[in-house]
């Protein structure tokens, strides 16, 4: 299925309207996660290895958006490309690194959740089932990469 024009309009959109309030964002996005995967936490080192809470923890701040950003840049791929090329740090980087961390298909799918639901809750008159599904598919392809990359010989 082809990510349209549309589609890639609603993701943008509804990221610009959501970056103002982007650390309360990511904050939101990681106790999302750990709600439904309490046990997630343990995979990030920089949360097995402190006692401040939350959100206080600098590199949980700086963490945090990283998902939104690649998801958007994602949407924005797949519309001008037809496929993820990721910018920042390359696919088989951070598909190697994705396997070392320990996170298996389950989180992706917990990730998943738990970014439409703090997208849905910042732009809720943003919401609507095309951005549901245009975040989710931009998502899907996203971490299919990555995924891609985890695989043994790839
Ligand atoms: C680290 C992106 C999915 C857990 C990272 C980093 C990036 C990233 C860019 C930093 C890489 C580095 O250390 O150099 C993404 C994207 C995802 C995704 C775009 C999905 C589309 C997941 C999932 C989990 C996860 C599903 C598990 C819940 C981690 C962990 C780290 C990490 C544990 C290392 C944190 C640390 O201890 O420094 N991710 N990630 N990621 N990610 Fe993800
Ligand atoms: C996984 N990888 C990178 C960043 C993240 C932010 C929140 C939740 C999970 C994440």
């Amino acid at each position: 299925s082809e990510f349209t024009e549309e589609q890639e309009v609603l993701v943008v959109k509804s990221w610009n309207a959501m970056k103002k309030n982007s650390a309360e964002l990511g904050l939101k996005l990681f106790l999302r996660v750990f709600e439904i995967a309490p046990t997630a936490k343990k995979l990030f080192s920089f949360l097995r290895d402190s006692d401040v809470p939350l959100e206080k923890n600098a590199k949980l701040k700086a963490h945090a958006l990283t998902v939104f950003v690649m998801t958007c840049e994602s949407a924005v791929q797949l519309r001008k490309e037809g496929k993820v090329t990721v910018r920042e740090a390359n696919l088989k980087d951070l598909g190697s690194k994705h396997l070392i961390y320990g996170v298996v298909d389950e989180h992706f799918e917990v990730l998943r959740y738990a970014l439409l639901e703090t997208v849905k809750e910042a732009v809720p008159e943003m919401w609507s089932l095309e951005t549901k599904n245009a975040w989710g598919e931009a998502y899907d392809q996203l971490a299919a990469a990555i995924k891609q990359e985890m695989k043994p010989q790839s």
